[in-house]
C-alpha cells in the first residue's frame, strides 16, 4: 500500500434523495420534452446523488429562442452597466449564503475533497464580484484626429447569446469564470453543464432567478454532449461559443461553429511544466509540486504534472517528493482533512492506469503508487498519489493530459534543454519556474510558451489576471478585462460633421 495517508471515515452528509435537476428555460424549470432523465452516481460513495432532466433537440431549440428573445428585447442588453452589476452582486451574496449546500453537491457528484468544494465556491463568489465591477467599466474610444469633417466612435457592444459549455473538474468554478462576465458584458446565455456534473449549475440557476435576473436571460439544458452541445454549437442564433474540456471537443467545436461562423473560446488540457533549478528553494519547490499535481486528484488542466528538473538535484528532489506525497490524506472526499479525493468516473480510472502501466512498461520508474486503491467504507474509484522518474519527453505519460494525481519527472543540464522540454509539446497552458536567480526567472517567463508563468509559486490565480492558453491549450482568455472583452464587440461609428460635398 506504500504507506500512503488513507482517510477511509465516511460522514452520514449524504443526503437521502438525491437532488432533482431540471432544465431552466425561459425562467422556468422544465423537465425534458420527452420526459427523458439521467443519474449521477457520486464516484466516492456509490449512491445516486441527482437525477436530471436530460435536455435532446427540443429544449436546447427551446432554450436559445428564449435567449434570444430576451437579447433582442433589451431587457438585458440595453440597461446600464451600473444596474446589471446591482444583479451580479446579488448573485454572488447568495453564493456565499449558500456555500456549504453548494460544496456538499459538487463534492457529491466530482468526488473532490469537500476543502477543495468549500475554496471553489469561496472562488467563484469572487469572480462574480469581480465581473460586477467590470459591468460598469464597458467603454469604447473616441477618435478626434480624422481631421475636421469626421469624428470616429468606436462602441463595445455585447457579442449577443452565448453557449456555455462546461466540464466536470470544476464545475461551479468554470461556469462562474464565463456567466457572470458575459452578463457583464450584456450577453444572454445557455448553458450546458457536464453530464457527470449538472447539480451545481442548477442551484446557480436558482440564485440567479431568486436575485430577479430577467426571464430568459440565463437559461441551463442538462445532457450530453451530443445533442445539446452540438445543437449549441450549430443554431445560427448563437452568436459566440465558450468551452471548457478536452482539446478534441474543442477542435468539434471549432468545426461545428464554423457554419455560422461564430466567435469561439476555448479553455482546453494542459501538460504543464515546472523546471526546477539548482538554485531552487527545494523545500517550497516540493511543497508546491505536491500540492499542483494532487490538487483536484490532479482532475486539473492546470496539474502540474511535468516536473523538469536538474540532475545534479533530482534524486534528492525525488526522494522529499515521494516522502511528501504519502503524507498527503487520500481518501473520503467528506473529511475535512482529505486532500486526494475520488476519480471521476470508473473509465477514468482506467485510462490514467493506462498510461501509468504503459510508462512501466517503457521503462519508467514508478517510485511511489501505480494503481488504484479501495477505500475501507468507501464505493468508488480511487487513484493512488502517483510518482513516476526516467520519464522520457517522446512518451505519453509526458505530452499527454492524464487528468489523475501522477507525476512524471524528466531531467535536464542547461536552461537551453531545459526550455526546449518546455516547449516540446502540444500544449501550451501554463509553466512554472523555480529558481532563487531573477534572470533565469524572467529568461524562462520570456521563452516558455505558455498562457501563464509562474514563477517560484504554483496555480495562484486571481480574478485581475488572465486565464488561457496557447497551442493547442485552447484561444481567447477569461478573467481580468480580457475576460470582458471576450464577450464584446466593437461597432465603429463614424460621423461627418457638417454637410456632406461628395
Ligand atoms: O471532456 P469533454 P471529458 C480533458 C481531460 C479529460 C478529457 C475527457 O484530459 O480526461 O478531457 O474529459 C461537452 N459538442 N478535460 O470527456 O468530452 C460535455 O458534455 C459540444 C480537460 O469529460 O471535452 C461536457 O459538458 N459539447 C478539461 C464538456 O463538453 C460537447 C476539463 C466537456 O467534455 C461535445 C475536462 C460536443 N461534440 C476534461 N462533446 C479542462 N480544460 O480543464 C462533449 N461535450
Amino acid at each position: 500500500m506504500n504507506d500512503l495517508t488513507v482517510v477511509s471515515k465516511s460522514r452520514a452528509d449524504i443526503p437521502a434523495d438525491p437532488f432533482l435537476a431540471r432544465h431552466l428555460i425561459g425562467g422556468d424549470w422544465r423537465e425534458s420534452h420527452d420526459g427523458q432523465t439521467f443519474e449521477r452516481l457520486s464516484p466516492s460513495h456509490g449512491t445516486v446523488v441527482t437525477r436530471a432532466s436530460m435536455g435532446g433537440t427540443n429544449d436546447v431549440d427551446a432554450a436559445i429562442d428564449a435567449a434570444r428573445k430576451a437579447f433582442d428585447a433589451g431587457s438585458w442588453s440595453r440597461i446600464s452597466g451600473q444596474k446589471r452589476a446591482t444583479f451580479l452582486l446579488k448573485i454572488a451574496d447568495l453564493i456565499d449564503r449558500d456555500r456549504q449546500r453548494i460544496a456538499l453537491m459538487e463534492t457529491l457528484e466530482s468526488g473532490k475533497p469537500i476543502s477543495q468544494a468549500e475554496a471553489e465556491i469561496e472562488g467563484a463568489s469572487d469572480l462574480w464580484r469581480y465581473a460586477a465591477s467590470l459591468a460598469r467599466t464597458v467603454h469604447g474610444d473616441s477618435h478626434n484626429s480624422l481631421g475636421s469633417e469626421f469624428l470616429g466612435l468606436v462602441l463595445k457592444e455585447p457579442v449577443g447569446v452565448v453557449s456555455i459549455i462546461t466540464p466536470w473538474n470544476f464545475p461551479f468554478l468554470i461556469v462562474s469564470q464565463k456567466l457572470p462576465f458575459a452578463l457583464a458584458a450584456g450577453c444572454t446565455a445557455v448553458i450546458k453543464p457536464s453530464e457527470l456534473t449538472p447539480a451545481t449549475t442548477t442551484i446557480l440557476g436558482e440564485l440567479c432567478i431568486e436575485a430577479g435576473i430577467p426571464s430568459g436571460v440565463v437559461n441551463i439544458v442538462l445532457g450530453y454532449g451530443d445533442p445539446v452541445g452540438t445543437r449549441m454549437t450549430t443554431d445560427s442564433r448563437v452568436n459566440m461559443v465558450t468551452f471548457t474540456g478536452s482539446t478534441a471537443v474543442g477542435k468539434s467545436i471549432v468545426s461545428a461553429a464554423s457554419g455560422t461562423l461564430k466567435k469561439v473560446s476555448l479553455e482546453l488540457g494542459g501538460k504543464n511544466p515546472q523546471v526546477i533549478f539548482p538554485d531552487a528553494d527545494v523545500e517550497s519547490a516540493v511543497d508546491a509540486v505536491v500540492f499542483g499535481v494532487y490538487f483536484n486528484a490532479g482532475e486539473c488542466c492546470n496539474s502540474g504534472s511535468r516536473i523538469i528538473v536538474h540532475e545534479d538535484i533530482a534524486e534528492a528532489f525525488i526522494a522529499q517528493t515521494v516522502a511528501l506525497s504519502r503524507q498527503v490524506p487520500f481518501g473520503d472526499p467528506l473529511d475535512p482533512s482529505t486532500q486526494v479525493g475520488a476519480i471521476i468516473t470508473p473509465e477514468h480510472q482506467n485510462k490514467i492506469d493506462t498510461y501509468v502501466r504503459d510508462a512501466a512498461n517503457a521503462g519508467a520508474d514508478i517510485r511511489l503508487g501505480g494503481g488504484g486503491l479501495t477505500v475501507p467504507g468507501l464505493d468508488g474509484q480511487f487513484y493512488q498519489p502517483t510518482v513516476i522518474a526516467n520519464v522520457e519527453s517522446s512518451q505519453p505519460i509526458a505530452r499527454e493530459e492524464v487528468f489523475g494525481p501522477v507525476l512524471s519527472v524528466l531531467t535536464f543540464r542547461t536552461i537551453d534543454e531545459a526550455i526546449a522540454l518546455v516547449n516540446d509539446a502540444e500544449y501550451g497552458l501554463s509553466a512554472g519556474v523555480w529558481s532563487e536567480n531573477v534572470h533565469t526567472c524572467l529568461e524562462f517567463a520570456r521563452r516558455a510558451e505558455a498562457g501563464t508563468v509562474w514563477t517560484n509559486t504554483w496555480m495562484d490565480g486571481f480574478a485581475e489576471l488572465p486565464f488561457g492558453g496557447v497551442k493547442e491549450s485552447g484561444q481567447g482568455r477569461e478573467l481580468g478585462k480580457y475576460g470582458l472583452e471576450e464577450f464584446l464587440e466593437a461597432k465603429t461609428v463614424t460621423m461627418r460633421i457638417g454637410k456632406s460635398r461628395k
